[in-house]
Order: structure tokens, then sequence, then C-alpha cells
């Protein structure tokens, strides 16, 4: 596993100096690009060398040679560094990645960090494309991959439809599971667009997917967390033992307590609930996570609302917030702009032969071409069929009333139609068809920016006029959606660029970075964003001279003293780390 790079003698050296580890000392290892910040070759050698007698050496991936910075997607993820960098390919790497097999193992890895000073930056499967991958925010980071061998479905409730999953556990492996099993008729899944992320890394995003249950964070009911000092936490009702269960022994190891029975059927037990502040943070490791899965509501119609014009988004979204808010629209739906659509079915230069954004004339002729409008709107109703035929018929009349709307069934549509792929998205089956749309422009890099909107017609509008006309300026091709949340929209802007660019990727750091000031001023915020970013996002949350943030780093020092975890993450800094050398700075020149 580690047998890359040269030699390096003083890291083979350092190896060396700790007689007890001497079986670690493998020629074939080199030393490692990026150190953690302030550790020496030797001090690090020795943390790697207490990992691999905790973890096992084969556990441990040196990243020391810059071609295992090469290649890699979505399919293929890098564990090593950002596949889809806004800087340098080198700028955020790791130095290592640790594949711990046990909840023990993770707690002892946690307190060698702790005794090393070593930061570790904890994944589930790493496919965070456009917002990081499995990169670390801080060069030199050890990449703690908790999905390789932590990868079971615990269980599955059936009368309370419920799971209990390790981080290793796909969208499309748990899918996979219940087929096995024979619930996938019985017990639905929410997935986001593609089924290869993990769906406690997605949770511990703030991901989004497309069913009723798309808000995954909502969806989620319990966390087991090692804590940044090596202890494990049950949250909500995991806090409680339970010596009803089978298996239960007071003497038994803390991991291997059978938990609650409630631990997945009530999210907040007693007390202050703390579930949140280890979502998007930095303050724990998640080792397992209870989720709702959606029992067969007995039937699914997925259909599709087109309008044809760029200012139909307004009456579309006046149509949608009363049907979403009365639970006519139970899902989360999609409102998504024309491009997305064409780059699902094809490359941009299908379409046109030039660079540069597409002209009304062309998008014209991709809609008639593609049977779409500017703006589709992708929903579904659930239910037996009279509940979905009385439902649909109450969706269609309120769309139709906009003129020039279009209400259409995946049979209106010609086969490989976007609807047929949202048809299984929206009914919980994993795809991976949404991958295409990365290759829009061949090698492209891709980038979200992602603010949330009023379920208003005049403020989507506004927000897709500010992003559009800071896209113009750009020069490049707005693609994004509208995702409909139960009283709020996520705004999906895609920034793609051309990879080994260094102009363009300058010019697409530039567009996002004044997006998020442009929105800042509208008072529109980012609901999760991309590592480079963070300190950006972080600085407009800034009510009462950025107590939030002050607040999370008061927490952050009292629960971890060192800053080992993920330091940076979100915007927030420990103390050990002096902010004026580690946040990046947001001011860009346009220099086009
Ligand atoms: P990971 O990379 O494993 O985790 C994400 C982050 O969570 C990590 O960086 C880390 O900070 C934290 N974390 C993970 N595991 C742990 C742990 N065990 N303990 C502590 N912290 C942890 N996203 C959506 O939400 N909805 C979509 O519909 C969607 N569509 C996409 C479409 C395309 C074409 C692309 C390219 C991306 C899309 N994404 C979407 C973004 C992304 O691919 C998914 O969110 C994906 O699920 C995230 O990657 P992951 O699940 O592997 O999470
Ligand atoms: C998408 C959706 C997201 C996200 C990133 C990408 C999909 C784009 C709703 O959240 O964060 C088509």
């Amino acid at each position: 596993m580690a047998t890359i790079g040269k030699l390096s003698a003083t890291f083979a050296d350092n190896l060396k100096l700790d007689a007890s580890h001497t079986e670690n000392v493998e020629s074939a290892w080199g030393g490692p690009l990026a150190l953690p910040p302030g550790t020496s070759g030797e001090k690090f050698a020795k943390f790697l060398a207490g990992v691999g007698d905790v973890c096992g050496k084969s556990e441990i991936t040196l990243v020391s040679s810059q071609d295992q910075l090469k290649g890699g997607w979505y399919l293929e993820q890098s564990k090593v560094h950002d596949m889809h960098s806004i800087y340098d390919e080198d700028f955020f790497v790791a130095s290592a990645v640790v594949t711990p097999s046990s909840v023990p193992q993770v707690q002892a890895l946690v307190r060698l960090a702790n005794e090393y000073e070593i930061p570790l930056w904890p994944i589930s499967i790493g496919r965070n494309v456009g917002y990081g991958g499995a990169a670390p925010r801080v060069r030199g980071s050890v990449v703690v991959d908790m999905g390789k061998n932590m990868n079971k479905v615990l269980s599955v409730d059936e009368d309370s439809a419920s799971c209990l999953l390790e981080p290793g556990v796909t969208y499309s492996e748990l899918y996979d599971y219940l087929i096995e099993h024979n619930l996938h008729e019985k017990l639905w899944i929410d997935v986001p667009d593609l089924g290869g992320g993990s769906v406690v890394g997605n949770c511990l995003d703030r991901g989004v997917g497309y069913t009723p249950y798309g808000d995954h964070f909502m969806m989620h009911c319990g966390m087991e967390i090692v804590l940044p000092n090596g202890e494990l936490y049950r949250t909500g009702m995991g806090a409680m033992p339970d010596p009803t269960q089978p298996g239960f022994d007071p003497d038994a190891p803390l991991h291997e307590q059978p938990p609650n029975k409630c631990w997945q059927l009530f999210n907040y037990g007693f007390g202050p609930y703390l579930d949140g502040i280890f979502t998007q943070s930095s303050l724990g490791i998640v080792t397992k996570m209870g989720m709702w899965l959606m029992p067969n509501p007995g039937g699914f119609q997925s259909y599709l609302v087109t309008v044809p014009n760029e200012e139909d988004l307004h009456p579309l979204v006046e149509t949608i917030r009363p049907l979403r808010l009365q639970n006519i629209l139970p899902n989360v739906p999609t409102i998504r702009y024309i491009t997305l659509d064409a780059a699902v079915l094809g490359h941009k230069k299908q379409y046109v032969s030039y660079e540069g954004p597409i002209t009304e004339e062309d998008k014209r002729a991709i809609e008639k071409k593609l049977q779409l409008g500017r703006w589709n709107f992708y929903g579904a109703v659930y239910g037996p069929p009279v509940i979905r035929d009385a439902m649909l018929s109450v969706v269609k009349e309120a769309f139709l009333k906009i003129p020039g709307a279009k209400f259409l069934l995946p049979e209106d549509m010609k086969e490989n139609s976007v609807l047929h792929i949202r048809s299984k998205t929206l009914r919980g089956i994993p795809t991976y068809d949404e991958l295409n749309w990365l290759d829009w422009e061949p090698n492209g890099v891709h980038l979200f920016f992602a603010p949330i909107s009023k379920v208003s017609g005049d403020d989507a509008m506004k927000q897709y006029e500010v992003s559009k006309r800071r896209f113009e300026e750009a020069g490049m091709d707005f693609i994004g959606t509208f995702t409909v949340g139960m009283r709020e929209m996520h705004h999906i802007v895609s920034v793609v660029f051309p990879r080994g660019n260094p102009k363009k990727r300058d010019r697409a750091v530039w567009l996002i970075r004044t997006l998020i000031d442009d929105c800042a001023k509208h008072g529109w915020g980012e609901y999760r964003t991309h590592i480079g970013l963070m300190d950006q996002i972080q600085g407009t949350y800034s009510f009462n001279d950025n107590i939030q943030r002050k607040l999370n780093e008061t927490i952050k020092n009292a629960i971890d003293p060192k800053g080992i975890l993920a330091p940076g993450k979100s915007g927030i800094w420990p103390s050990k780390y002096d902010k004026k050398q580690w946040v990046l700075d947001s001011k860009v020149e346009k220099k086009f």
C-alpha cells in the first residue's frame, strides 16, 4: 500500500530512531510531501509507528510523491488531496491516510494524535466533490478514512423503519442491503443525485436528497462519536444504558454495549441536544449513525413541469411555496436550469461549437431538442393511486396557470430523459447518471456555490440574477438548480473550469468569492462550502461581532485543547493555530 516514492533518508532514519518500532521501517517509505504543521519528520515517524501498532501498518498510506496527486474521479476518488482543487494540486494535501477497523482503534488513534499533536481529518467515503473531496483543510493533516473498514449496516429495524450504520456504508450499498434482505419494497431510502456517497458522511455535511426524507440531518436519529480526547459518546437515547438488550453486560467494553432500544426512535433524549454540533464540525469522529427509512407509501409518480422563460422562475416559485407548505409537494423537488439538464444528456461540444457561455438562441434550440423549458421542475407524489391522482390534479391545475407551462409524465418523454433519471432518484433508487454533467466541458473542475433562498419568486429571481450577472462577467455558463426544502431553497450553482488552466481557475475563484460577498449583502448565506472558502463564509455569518465563530471556538478549545481534530473546518480555528497565518485571504483581484 505504501510502496510509493523514493526513500527519504531523513525520514527512514527518523523511523529507526525509535527502537521499539523498528519493524515498521520499510525502506520503500519516503517522507511525506507535507508534514503536519510544527511537526518534525522524527516526531511524525514516531506517531505513524504508533498508528501502525494500533491499526496495522498496512492500514497506513504515506503521501510521499506528486504522482499520488494525479488522476482520480468521483468513482475512484483520491483520499489524499482535492481532485477539484481551487489552488495548486498539493495545496490541500494529506501527509498520510489511516484506515481504522474498529471503535477502539479510532479511540487509540485520537489519543496518539493528542500525544504527538498531529491534526486528523476524518472522512467517510471522501466523495465530497465540489467541496474539497477528501482533502484536509490543514496541509499535512492525517486523513482518517472511516469508510474503508468500518462499512457495515449494523441493523435495520423493519417495524420502526430505521437503521444503524457505520460510516463506510454508501447509498448504493444500503439499497443493495435492503434488496438482499428482501426489504426494498417495504423500506425506501433517500439518495442525493449520486449513489456513491456515504449516508453518514453526507448527513454530517448536512447534505440533501429528494424524497420526503430529503433533509438528511432531520432524518438521522442517534450518533456514536469518538470525542477529541478519545472518549466514546452516544447522543440522544443512546446515552442511556439498556440492561434489557440481549448481550448487555455492564463490564463489557463500551463500544460492545448493545444500544438502547429507543436510540434510533427518538432523537433528543434528555438535556441539551448536541447532535448538531457534530455536523460540519471538528468536535468528534462519528463511528455510528442512525437513519430513518421511509416506509413504502403505497406508490409513486414523478412528473415534470417546464416553463419557457427566464422570468418564469418567479411564478414557478410562487406556485411552489403554498403547495410545499401544505405537503402537496411532499418531497424535495428541484427547479433545474436548462444547462444542467443539457449537461446530463450531452457534452457542451455536442450542442455548440464555441467556447464561452451558450447564447440565448442556442439555449432555445437545446430546449426544443430536449423537450424542456428554461426552468424544469421535477416533482413527485407518493401514496396509493387515489391519493396520487387527487394530489396530481391539484399540482397540475396550479402549475398550468403559468402561461406556457407544460406538465409531463415519464411516458410523455423520449427515452433517457432527465425525468427518467429523476424518477429513480425521487423514489430513492441510487443512480450515477448525473455524473455525466461533470463532463460538460472536458476535464472540468467543479466547485459548488450553495446559497439559501426564501421560497419566494422575488428572492429566487434576485438570487438567480445576481449569480447570472457574475457568471456573464466571468464569461462562464450558469449551471444551477434550486432544491426545495420545507421553507427554503438550496440554490446549487456549479462553477466549472478546465483543469490545469491557472487563468481560468483564478477566474472561477474570483467568481465564487465575489458571489459569496454579493449574496451576503443581500442577507443570503451558504449552507455548505468548499474547504478553501470556509473562512470567508464563516466571516459572513457575523451577527454580533462574529459571536457564532467565537462560541464555536470556545467549545472547540474546551473539548479539543490541542486542536487535533479537523482544525479550520467551517472556519473554526483552535487557539493553537495563528489565524493570521491560516485564514485564507478572501479578497481576490479581478485579473480579466
Ligand atoms: P465524505 O467526504 O465522507 O464526508 C463529508 C465531510 O463530512 C468530510 O469532509 C468530513 O468533514 C465530514 N465527515 C465525514 N465522515 C465523518 C466522520 N465519520 N466523522 C466526522 N466527520 C466526518 N450532495 C448532496 O448533498 N446532495 C446532492 O444531491 C448532491 N449531488 C451531487 C451531484 C454531483 C454531480 C456531484 C459531483 C456532487 C453532488 N453532491 C451532492 C455533493 C457530494 O458528492 C455528496 O454530498 C457526497 O455525499 C459527499 O461525499 P461523501 O458522502 O463521500 O462524504
Ligand atoms: C448538488 C446538490 C447539493 C449539493 C451539491 C450538489 C447537486 C447538483 C442539495 O445539495 O450540496 C445538481
